[in-house]
């Protein structure tokens, strides 16, 4: 997983809502809409049964590894504020922050070490990570940027945490699904994990000709200039969660409104609705 920098996360919180606007202008659903449907959550549960405003969410700085990342909490509470929610920043750290937050009444805590970004519901005890989340929100971005997924081929690139939850996402929308990582062994591991559950996963083993065979793409792998502009056609679209962005940037331009790439808001707001 690529550590984020303060550069990474420094523009977020200012620029929320002119982000949000442009999702909507890209898949014609919010943050929000896009968070809930990614677990799962009816359109009309979103706005008949308003999630409890209430709630309490603490976000807990961690200092232990390599540290703080400066702006990451405050991006983090920025995002679970934007979706409505009453999210704060503890004054204390680690152990100090989490009881805190405990003794605040907060319901749900985020935190993040340098291995695992996690939500806690410490009602319910339901964890989502945020490699899991990032995944499963991306592809429900995707499908409201390509009007549905049933039948269409879709080639994950990255099997890692966020790729295994993106292909499983895919092939619940009823996608085609390929996947190609430079390991053989993590396409194979994704794919008999599918084929468990009765979906059968393509394995692609030559990046350069999956890409000649798909339009549709998620960028799970941590890699730059992964994509090309040769590879990008008038029919492209890229749900791209890798960090850093694996788009060559004169690629960038000619997805323009196909793309949907950040480092976190995406990932957050699914965390917030996966643990409701
Ligand atoms: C959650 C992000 C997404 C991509 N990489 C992950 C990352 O950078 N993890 C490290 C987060 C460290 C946060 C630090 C703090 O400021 O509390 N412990």
């Amino acid at each position: 997983m690529t550590r984020l920098k303060r550069d990474d996360v420094s523009g977020i919180a200012s620029a929320l809502a002119n982000y949000d606007a442009e999702l909507v202008g890209k898949t014609g659903c919010t943050l929000k809409e896009i968070a809930a449907k990614a677990v799962g959550w009816q359109r009309s549960k979103l706005y008949d049964k308003r999630p409890e405003q209430h709630r309490q969410v603490a976000v807990i700085p961690m200092t232990c590894g390599q540290g703080i990342i400066e702006g990451f909490v405050e991006s983090v509470a920025c995002i679970i504020t934007h979706l409505g929610f009453k999210a704060f920043i503890t004054k204390s750290r680690d152990a100090g922050g989490v009881a805190e937050a405990a003794q605040s009444g907060a319901e749900i805590l985020f935190m993040a070490d340098d291995d695992r970004f996690v939500a806690v519901n410490l009602r319910t005890g339901k964890v989502s990570d945020n490699g899991d989340a990032t995944g499963k929100g991306y592809v429900a971005g995707l499908e409201c940027m390509c009007g549905g997924l049933e039948g269409k081929k879709v080639l994950v690139i990255g099997a890692g945490p966020v790729g295994n939850s993106a292909a499983l996402a895919l092939v619940q929308f009823g996608a085609e699904v390929a996947v190609y990582d430079l390991n053989l062994s993590s396409s194979q591991r994704l794919s008999r994990k599918l084929e468990k559950i009765g979906y059968c996963v393509t394995i692609e083993t030559d990046l350069e000709s999956a890409l000649e065979k798909h339009c549709i793409l998620v960028d799970a792998c941590p890699t730059d200039d992964l994509i090309l502009l040769r590879h990008i056609t008038e029919d492209t679209m890229m749900a791209a969660p890798g960090i850093p962005l694996g788009v060559q940037a004169a690629g960038v331009g000619q997805l323009s409104k196909r793309l949907l790439h950040d480092p976190l808001q995406i990932g957050v707001a699914t965390m917030m609705f996966d643990v409701l």
